[in-house]
């Protein structure tokens, strides 16, 4: 099955994408986790930052379920933003979509979250654990993340991947893409990860989920 990611055959420095040269700073491959620097510019930044500040709501979590809920395991705030709202965020998905040699149409929405000093996302999986059935019947199932970093904290705030173990310390513009395949299975346990408590300032950041089909028009986003 053809899956997401740079092309890094032959260990290039960095990932050419017109516009701009994503640099490549670091890769494991069990799970296949790319750490990359360079994704975004300080303005591109601050005007996602500037773009949700006004619409953040509190984060939700659900397994894939419409809505979601409200769980102190994830006390960030965070708001979707659709890529036809504004040029930027067309112009971040085609971005992601050459640099991680996937379809626009089999992502979803960019999702901006705030977290302020003493919120985190505990760890947990991104794909959707539930009985297939159940969940693929409104939406589609997801097999890669790329995170990246928009503002970093003073201390704290770190991804954390507890199974390998790892921890990536964010950094304005870079960010970490992971693929939850194995050989088995595209729910690899290794890809446990979370967003360690912010001890002082805030952190934000930019997440894309990466599908396996076509990303559902209107689907809950959670
Ligand atoms: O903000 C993070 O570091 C983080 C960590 C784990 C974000 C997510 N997961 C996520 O949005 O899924
Ligand atoms: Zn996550």
């Amino acid at each position: 099955m053809n899956l997401p990611g740079p092309n890094l055959e032959g260990s290039p420095s960095h990932i050419d994408i017109g516009d701009r040269k994503i640099k490549i700073i670091a890769r494991s491959t069990y799970p296949d986790i790319t750490i990359m620097d360079n994704i975004l510019d300080e303005e591109e930044c601050c005007s996602l930052i500037d773009m949700a500040s006004h619409r953040l709501e509190r984060s939700r979590v659900g397994d894939g379920e419409p809505g979601g809920y409200i769980d102190e395991r994830r006390t960030s705030h965070g708001v979707f933003l659709p890529g036809d709202e504004c040029n930027l965020v067309d112009k971040l998905d085609e971005r992601i979509a050459k640099l991680l040699n996937w379809p626009i149409n089999q992502m979803e929405d960019l999702q901006i979250l705030r977290y302020r000093t003493g919120e985190e996302y505990m760890p947990h999986y991104d794909f959707f654990e539930a009985a297939p059935r159940k969940v693929l019947s409104h939406r589609s199932q997801r097999i890669a993340t790329l995170v990246m970093y928009l503002k970093e904290p003073e201390y704290g705030g770190g991804t954390i991947f507890p199974m390998i173990p790892l921890e990536i310390f964010p950094r304005r513009g870079s960010g970490i893409f992971f693929v939850y395949s194995d050989p088995n299975t595209h729910q690899s346990k290794r890809t446990l990860h979370g967003g360690s408590p912010v001890i002082k300032g805030s952190k934000w950041v930019a997440t894309k989920w990466l599908n396996i089909g076509k990303s559902n028009e209107g689907e809950s986003n959670v």
